[in-house]
């Protein structure tokens, strides 16, 4: 036996005596999907659109080594996936399509993503969609599926009919349903007069796209609010309580941002909420700082909030995990690999809870108990069972992974000039 496992059985024993079965945690743990984004590869730039990002969203930083192509952004989210244990997805945006034919966005088809399925079925990962409506001449002003111009609002709604069929294909081909997720950065710089003509645009946009009926075991469809984005502070036509009231009446899924939130609001306090309305919750895991609501995804208390939300009630099973965030200023791999760790360590935190137990004593009013035992959580080792798991799954343990991030720098992105 060697150290890990030795560990691992110590820390077994210290959580047996709270009721906890780590080995079961670990079960419950691999089942859970997290979807890699692919725009951390290249700063969400993709091959469709031109070179620059828009849309409210920035990149920061110019690190080397940022995927040029189809084939280095497959390269990196493969390094990045053998770095990482248990089963993942790949979230795609429409703009990496993989084609020589000079297609614009209202005109995309399955046979763009082929390839993709393919690369998907050989590393054995699911996908997830997105259309892309941003950093593209149509959105230059600022509106795209609650512009005024039908010209520009139709092409957004082709766009978006098109991208769910594609998360249709997708479900069929790979056998897991698809999340096509819409987002739009539509909204004001500055006070808008009439509040109301942009969302009722929006809704009856979104009331066309979704028009035609896809079966949910193919593709789900979510919608994502945000609260601002820059060059758009005044006013989002997206707003959280527009997407809570469409996603509900429409029985969608709901996609919450963890960095779409005024900065005192927490998406963990909202899930047990929503949970109750939306059939499908779609998850960005991102970090707000500041203005930005892309940092990479760190172990830090609101990430635990969340594991703890969607764990405690079970909430996961209805629950789609993807990661939002885009940090050029570091190895890009390496934030892949923080950006899940930290998201798979806060999952297995949550799971290493006595949580009947726990549910049990609060009701019964025994808040002595309550607080004690939650106290006593926070230091347990739960470090080990993650080692052990890494382990287990034969993905480098701690520091190792970091060689090895160095290592594919070195042999690989610093090559890319
Ligand atoms: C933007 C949204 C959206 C994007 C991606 C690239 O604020 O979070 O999800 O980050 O679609
Ligand atoms: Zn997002």
């Amino acid at each position: 036996m060697n150290n890990i496992e030795k560990e691992y059985l110590q820390v077994k024993e210290e959580y047996a005596k709270l009721g906890v079965d780590t080995d079961k945690a670990l079960e419950r743990l691999s089942k859970i999907k997290i979807s890699l984004h692919c725009w951390q590869t290249d700063d969400v730039i993709g091959f469709l659109s031109g070179n620059s990002l828009s849309g409210g969203i920035q990149t920061t930083g110019n690190y080397p080594g940022k995927a040029r192509n189809v084939k280095e952004v497959r390269e990196d989210l493969e390094e990045a996936l053998s770095l990482l244990p248990g089963n993942y997805k790949i979230n795609l945006h429409a703009i990496y399509a993989d084609t020589d034919e000079k297609i614009d966005l209202d005109q995309i088809e399955p046979r763009h993503f082929a390839s993709w399925v393919d690369w998907a079925k050989k590393n054995h990962v699911g996908l997830d969609f997105n259309p892309t409506c941003f950093s593209h001449p149509k959105a230059v002003s600022g509106f795209t599926l609650s512009s005024n111009d039908d010209e520009i609002r139709n092409f957004w709604i082709e766009h978006c009919k098109r991208a769910r069929k594609i998360g249709e294909y997708f479900g069929k081909e790979l056998g897991e349903p698809c999340v096509t997720n819409i987002w739009v950065p539509d909204g004001y710089k500055d006070i808008p007069y009439d509040r109301l003509a942009p969302r009722v645009r929006l809704k009856e946009s979104l009331d066309e796209i979704l028009k035609e009926k896809i079966d949910p075991k193919y593709n789900i469809d979510a919608v994502e609010s945000k609260v601002f984005g820059i060059g758009v502070e005044a006013y989002t036509t997206g707003s959280n309580e527009f997407y809570v009231g469409y996603a509900t009446k429409n029985n969608i899924a709901l996609t919450l941002d963890a960095g779409h939130y005024h900065p005192t609001e927490y998406i963990s306090d909202k899930i047990s909420s929503v949970s109750l309305y939306v059939p499908h919750i779609l998850l960005h895991v991102s970090r707000p700082v500041r203005w930005d609501s892309d940092h990479v995804v760190l172990f830090d208390d609101e990430l635990n909030e969340i594991a703890r939300s969607l764990i405690r009630n079970n909430i996961i099973e209805k629950t789609s995990v993807g990661l939002d965030y885009f940090d050029a200023s570091i190895n890009r791999i390496n934030a892949y690999v923080v950006g899940v760790r930290s998201t798979l360590k806060a999952f297995l935190r949550a799971l290493l809870e006595p949580t009947e137990e726990l549910k049990r004593i609060e009701n019964d009013g025994n808040y002595t108990d309550r607080m004690f035992i939650t106290e006593r959580l926070k230091t347990m080792n739960f470090g080990k069972v993650f080692d052990y798991y890494c382990y287990k799954n034969g993905v480098p343990v701690g520091m190792d992974a970091l060689e090895e991030i160095h290592r594919y720098e070195k042999d690989v992105l610093s090559k890319r000039r």
